[in-house]
């Protein structure tokens, strides 16, 4: 059973004084990251259209991928032979693997969950498969990431009272059976809060995870569809509940707004696939906003992207150029987007720690909120 990995660190430095944020290091067997934190999402051990070397040149520290697709495909197996995720897919920085209790619950058809887990039907081929929490934790010893997650069931939004409960004691003893089934010193193990939008049962569910005792402690179950305000509410519940000294990862959420209100309430790491898969979709992070390069108003515009963003696409490129890129199908344009997106967050971190260690966190909120949510032009 699982005491707390040993290569693994995590010291608070700074805490601002004005909010719940807290600079941080986190420490792991592939690197040493300051948080706050944005991890880019590479499920299919691949952080879409990106090399490696331009995920450090952007300084992208810890990255995502996930069981659920990796275990369907290729099969743990064939990564356990390459050596683990690191080499299979040559990233030597950190890797967190989620442990498939989300993806179950978003992607796969034909679902039965029983106290034992869950059996599902794959959504690639429709073959059958059970996961439950002793195989989920094998799936993520064999992939070898630094950061692994515990199975958890997370409730719908909307969700009545008594199904949220439910999930949440069954979360509750599956983070038990994640602990004893967890072996690798080198691995860090974090719970995850369930519990939907009830404030009680968030509470309950963080306690007995604090008191079970994980490497971090996980904030999911949110961005499912509920409010921002409800969100909002349940993290900052959280910062009263769970240990200071610990991370806190706010799963699956990541929009720019959401960024900066977590880590006022206390967030350290964050994770979204939105960066990427808006790039693809032709839209863009900018300071004044999102920006739809689609669009005809950007024909002639010969500005880079975002003119205060310092990234090798708003460096070479024209926002003319990535339209022209977009409208004639040429993947070049989904690269470049995603590069520049991915940047863009990493930066808005980068800038969010300078504020927190200058002790000047709110005015940075406010002045980029107030820029961000002003039409881009
Ligand atoms: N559980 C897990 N992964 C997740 C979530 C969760 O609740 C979410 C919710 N936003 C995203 N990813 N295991
Ligand atoms: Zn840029």
């Amino acid at each position: 059973m699982s005491v707390g990995c040993k290569m693994f660190g995590f010291v608070i430095n700074r805490k601002c004084s004005a909010t719940g944020a807290r600079l941080g290091v986190l420490s792991t067997p592939h690197g040493v990251f300051e948080t706050p934190m944005f991890m880019p999402v590479g499920t299919q051990a691949t952080v879409k259209t990106l090399i490696p070397e331009e995920l450090y040149e952007i300084g992208t520290g810890i990255i995502l991928a996930n069981s659920y697709h990796l275990y369907l495909r290729p099969g743990t197996e064939i990564i356990h032979m390459a050596g683990g995720l690191h080499r299979f897919m040559n990233y030597r920085r950190g890797i967190l693997t989620d442990s498939g209790g989300y993806q179950v619950f978003s992607l796969a058809p034909l679902r039965r969950i029983t106290d034992d887990g869950v059996y599902f039907n794959s959504h690639i081929d429709g073959s059958r498969h059970f996961l439950n929490p002793e195989k989920v934790i094998s799936i993520q010893e064999d992939l070898g990431a630094d950061i692994i997650m515990c199975f958890d069931e997370c409730s719908p939004y909307p969700c009545k009272y008594e199904e949220a409960r439910e999930a949440v004691s069954r979360t509750t003893k599956w983070a038990e059976r994640c602990l004893q089934a967890h072996r690798r010193e080198d691995q860090a193990l974090f719970g995850i809060v369930q519990g939907n939008v009830y404030e009680d049962l968030r509470i309950e569910s963080a306690a007995s995870l604090v008191s079970l005792g994980f490497d971090g402690y996980a904030i999911g179950g949110l961005s499912v569809g509920e409010p921002k305000e409800d969100m909002y509410r349940i993290i900052e519940v959280m910062n009263t509940v769970l240990p200071e000294d610990k991370p806190r990862y706010l799963m699956g959420v990541g929009a720019p707004e959401d960024l900066v209100e977590g880590v006022k309430r206390g967030v350290d790491m964050f994770d979204c696939v939105l960066p990427t898969r808006l790039a693809r979709h032709g839209t863009a992070y900018t300071s004044r906003g999102k920006l739809v390069i689609r669009n005809a108003e950007y024909r002639d515009d010969f500005r880079p992207l975002d003119e205060e963003c310092g990234c090798y696409v708003c460096h070479n490129y024209t926002r003319a150029y990535l339209r022209h890129l977009f409208k004639a199908e040429e993947i070049l344009a989904l690269r470049l987007l995603t590069y520049h997106n991915i940047y863009f967050l990493i930066k808005l971190m980068e800038n969010i720690r300078s504020a927190i260690q200058e002790d000047r966190l709110l005015v940075f909120c406010e002045r980029f909120l107030t820029r961000y949510s002003e039409p881009s032009g």
